[in-house]
């Protein structure tokens, strides 16, 4: 029978603090209308100073003037505020920042500390601290995401300190709210089944990282690189020794699935697979190298998924494995898939049903 080892790889965890993430200019999400005076055409632009009356706080709010000179506080004071109030409140949870435009001294000028606030009329809510932000550059965003669960009706960005000139510019202020990002699914580990050219089965038990790891693994030597062998590391059944480590060849894997699993899965009723039309299904057998038949009842697109797959990489494209996604048989699992690999494929055959026939 099967022997289930539970393998854990190394896993190499990078994590990345993003302060200001560079973006490319995109004005989807602004909250804040092209303004085109101080109160034009919605909501209320204003500032602690201006330097002229060519650069007022609506001048950061004006996102559609290429060339633009952008709000500038008054000489001598490289500090204030620049703030928006929205008609009605609402609801701000990240904001992006540009530099003023056609200015050699944008990079002093531009802020370097600042919070970005809130208020309903009575103070204001710090909703996100930014210190020590330089190389600014022109016509890149800076966004800056931060959690608020509450509409303020105005939002300014109160800026203690620039980056050395004699007063603070700033291009462009854009103010969004993203929806939070869906919590990660409950999928925490899978059972990678690998069926090797003799066929033997091996089974490893791993968390959702080191399938991925050996994912990475196939698919880069796949690609030409990478060692032609995958070390999984035994954490059980050690015995007397200290380290086990299981190494599987790349050429003498024939198939492998992989079945996903969470503690709280709902499984497809018999009822509502049978309620699955079988219109525009087909039979897909694949006969491995080794004999070895897989049959897949597939709706038709699928198939021509498979067979495209099969011509791409037979032309020298895509990957080596094709990956079938199991509807049935799903057990306490909420993703499986099978993969097949191509150059193990002796043969395969498509069986279109005939819908005109009752069952
Ligand atoms: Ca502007």
């Amino acid at each position: 029978m099967k022997k289930i080892i539970s393998g854990l790889a190394l896993v190499f965890l990078f994590i990345i603090l993003v302060k200001g993430t560079a973006f490319a200019d995109a004005n989807d999400g602004n909250l804040i209308p092209d303004m085109t005076s101080n109160t034009s055409p919605s909501g209320v632009a204003s500032s602690s100073s201006v330097w002229s009356t060519n650069h007022q706080p609506f001048q950061a709010f004006n996102v559609n003037d290429n060339g633009d000179t952008g709000w500038a506080s008054k000489a001598g004071e490289p500090y204030g505020w620049i703030a928006y109030e929205f008609p009605n409140p609402t609801l701000v949870n990240s904001y992006a920042l540009q530099a003023r435009i056609d200015d050699t001294n944008f990079k002093t000028e531009s802020p370097m500390d600042w919070t970005f606030e809130g208020s309903n009329g009575s103070g204001w809510v710090v909703l996100d601290t930014q210190t020590g932000i330089t190389n600014w550059e022109q016509r890149v965003e800076r966004k800056f995401s931060f959690n608020n669960a509450t509409s303020y009706k105005t939002y300014r960005l109160n800026i203690s300190k620039n980056n050395g000139r004699a007063y603070v510019t700033l291009g462009q202020i854009k103010m969004m709210y993203e929806a939070p990002t869906v919590p990660e699914p409950p999928i925490t580990r899978a059972l990678l089944t690998i069926t090797m050219t003799n066929g033997n089965e091996k089974e490893y038990d791993l968390s959702t990282s080191e399938l991925n790891m050996f994912l990475a693994w196939y698919d880069a030597r796949d690609a030409g690189s990478g060692p032609a062998k995958y070390s999984f590391n035994k954490i059980w059944n050690q015995g007397p020794f200290k380290l086990r480590t299981e190494n599987v060849i790349f050429d003498k894997i024939l198939a492998f699935n992989i079945d996903q699993y969470d503690s709280s899965t709902t499984n497809t009723s018999y009822e509502q697979l049978a309620a699955i039309s079988q219109t525009d299904y087909a039979l897909l057998t694949v006969t491995m190298t080794n004999g070895l038949e897989k049959e897949y009842s597939l709706p038709k697109e699928q198939v021509n998924s498979f067979v495209a797959w099969y011509d791409a990489r037979d032309a020298g494209t895509g990957l080596s494995r094709y990956s079938f996604n199991k509807t049935w048989n799903m057990g306490p699992f909420t993703i499986r898939t099978e993969n097949v690999i191509f150059n193990k494929i002796l043969t395969y055959n498509v069986d279109e049903y005939d819908n005109s026939v009752g069952e």
